[in-house]
């Protein structure tokens, strides 16, 4: 039950304007979420999947025009255009509040009305923030209990408060010409419509944990970042955490549940997952820099997740899990993708429903001759992860050792530098740049800029974000994290993959580790410092001394080509540019002559 007035009023101003038949308010109880999972599988809403196999498990299949974040039509609507920046796209907020109020209008007829009250992060913690979030979709309240914190705990936290984040959700008809993803920073609000896809629709991911919080944080003093966090236990059991910032879809799930080389595993390392998508970082009373997942459960790429590449995110889908656009093996009522074993089913339904026919798979034409969308996905319990860290519901975080920025370069980035310092390594994250894949709608293996992996996340001003991380730095002091940079997709000139990646990544993991505690010296280069060649653990990989070798080169003349990209990237933030970032783009270019 709800007594907050300020909740209540904004939803009584909701119910006017989207006029549905019923209200129900989301507590969490597990009775509620039956009836609710019953009422989905009877409109057909949900499939549920084979109890035996899958238990608690279901399938989803969103509208076919309607199968990743539009980044096109999400905007920050701040007041002023230019604190959206040249990197967001922008409407100012009457006009959008205006249209957005206006295909809201009577679009829960003959619908209900969910309730949700949500908290990002464990429920009381100095770190989390709770949202309401009003939809009409039972999809979006089943996942929205995984992947948050849910319930009358999260109402009885926030007591009298009001500070709360509003979040409105219409699915309306999914028109792709209508949909909207809006966000209001000042105002603390979001707005989403015409949408039934998760990184649209639960609120609580990308468009708070991320759009608004990375604004708040930058007027509170701390940081919301799209990163994994985990942890490294040596054999002495000392844990060490690492968080770690990658596109979308450059295998930050697998990374966040590494599984250590059998080699290391003997030793006694283990890897522990704390969060796989974001992080919310604060400065603790020692001075040093703390991290919690704001997030309850995992929103991964189903598509190459197998018993190989991340045997703990498959664990963690065999149970409670929402399924959303894979393909149905109609004998066993199970569910199946591409990359999970090579045993496609015989008898199965595609992502859009349609009976499907493996052997006319065709790789240049994925969409529409796979059996499981290429951004389809699952949303799992994180509780259910065996390699979840004991330190996963700690309302204190974990203290940060490393921050470890990556991206899929083929021939730019070595494996691994490390930033000359906090203020070099904020450049670092400032030209951060990766080739597209299929998390978002547009053209697939485009170089594209995504500073920090955040331009399609950072609710302000992007050049304004690189001065926040700059002031974070200068609060830190010499107890900030040391940054570095990463590239498990180096090629070869025919275009293969020289690095293995996966579990063997934790080698690398290591010497960041190393350097942190200054156990090991590193060679300089023009961008930063490069592993000795002894130094980078190769023993039982399939890697050749030579092809270290090229691993870590840092070519200049492909550097020097790449500066000109850096420039024409920067051009857009004008004055904004903090002089900081300047001047180390200045020593950069000095390094390479
Ligand atoms: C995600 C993304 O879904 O980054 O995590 O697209
Ligand atoms: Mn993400």
């Amino acid at each position: 039950m709800i007594t907050n007035k300020s909740v209540l009023a904004w939803i009584d101003e909701m119910k006017t304007l989207v006029n549905p038949d019923n209200v129900v308010f989301i507590d969490g109880s597990e009775s509620q979420l039956e009836e609710l999972r019953a009422q989905a599988v009877k409109s057909g809403e949900m499939i549920k999947l084979n109890e035996d196999l899958l238990p608690g498990c279901y399938l989803h299949r969103t509208a076919v025009n309607d199968v990743a974040r539009v980044e096109g039509r999400t905007f920050i609507c701040s007041k002023k255009e230019e604190d959206a920046g040249p990197t967001n796209n922008w409407m100012e907020p009457k006009k959008a509040y205006e249209m957005l109020f206006n295909i809201a209008k009577g679009s829960y007829a003959g619908r209900t009305m969910y309730i949700i009250p949500y908290s990002m992060g464990p429920v009381g913690s100095e770190f989390s923030k709770i949202g309401f979030e009003l939809t009409d979709s039972i999809y979006v309240v089943l996942n929205m209990v995984i992947m948050t914190r849910v319930g009358q705990e999260v109402v009885d936290a926030l007591g009298d408060s009001e500070d709360w984040i509003k979040g409105l959700h219409c699915k309306c008809n999914i028109e792709e010409e209508n949909r909207y993803i809006c966000h209001f920073p000042e105002d603390n609000y979001i707005i989403s419509v015409n949408s039934g896809y998760g990184g649209n629709v639960l609120l609580g991911k990308k468009c708070f944990a991320l759009r608004i919080a990375s604004f708040l944080g930058k007027n509170e003093g701390w940081m919301a970042e799209h990163m994994l966090i985990l942890g490294l236990e040596n054999p002495q059991g000392e844990i060490k955490y690492i968080a770690a910032a990658f596109p979308s879809a450059c295998g930050k799930t697998n990374l966040a549940m590494l599984i250590p080389p059998e080699k290391y595993r003997k030793l006694g390392y283990k890897v522990w997952c704390v969060g796989d998508d974001i992080a919310w970082m604060r400065i603790g009373s020692d001075g040093r820099l703390w991290a919690v997942n704001p997030e309850n459960g995992f929103f991964g790429v189903a598509p190459g997740t197998n018993e190989n590449s991340n045997p703990n995110a498959l664990a963690a889908t065999r149970k409670n899990t929402i399924f959303t656009n894979v393909a149905l093996n109609l004998d066993n009522n199970t569910v199946w993708w591409e990359g999970l074993d090579k045993n496609p089913p015989k008898n199965a339904l595609n992502w859009k429903g349609e009976k499907w026919d493996y052997t006319k798979y065709d790789k240049a034409d994925k969409v529409n001759t796979s059996g499981a969308h290429p951004n389809s996905r699952f949303t799992a319990p994180a509780v259910n992860c065996p390699c979840i860290s004991s330190e996963f519901n700690s309302g204190k975080g974990v203290p940060i050792s490393a921050i470890v920025f990556g991206g899929r370069r083929a021939k730019a980035a070595p494996l691994v530098y490390q930033s000359r310092s906090w203020q070099n390594g904020v450049f670092v994250g400032s030209i951060m740049a990766s080739e597209t894949t299929a998390a978002a709608t547009g053209a697939v293996g485009v170089v594209r800029n995504d500073p920090m992996a955040m331009k399609p996340f950072c609710g302000y001003h992007m050049a304004d974000y690189f001065g926040h991380w700059l002031e974070m730095g200068k609060k830190l002091g010499d107890k900030a994290p040391k940054i570095f940079n990463v590239n498990w997709f180096r090629t070869d000139d025919e275009g293969n993959f020289i690095w293995p990646g996966f579990g063997d990544n934790m080698r690398v993991l290591n010497w960041i580790l190393a350097r942190c505690e200054d156990k090991v010296d590193a060679v300089e280069t023009p961008i930063g410092y490069v592993p000795n060649i002894d130094d980078l653990d190769i023993e039982g990989v399939d890697v050749s001394e030579e092809t270290l070798k090229e691993l870590l080169t840092v070519d200049k003349d492909v550097w020097t080509k790449e500066t000109e990209n850096i420039a024409k990237f920067y051009e857009q933030f004008g004055d904004r540019l903090p002089k900081e970032i300047k001047d180390e783009f200045e020593g950069l270019k000095n390094r390479l002559k």
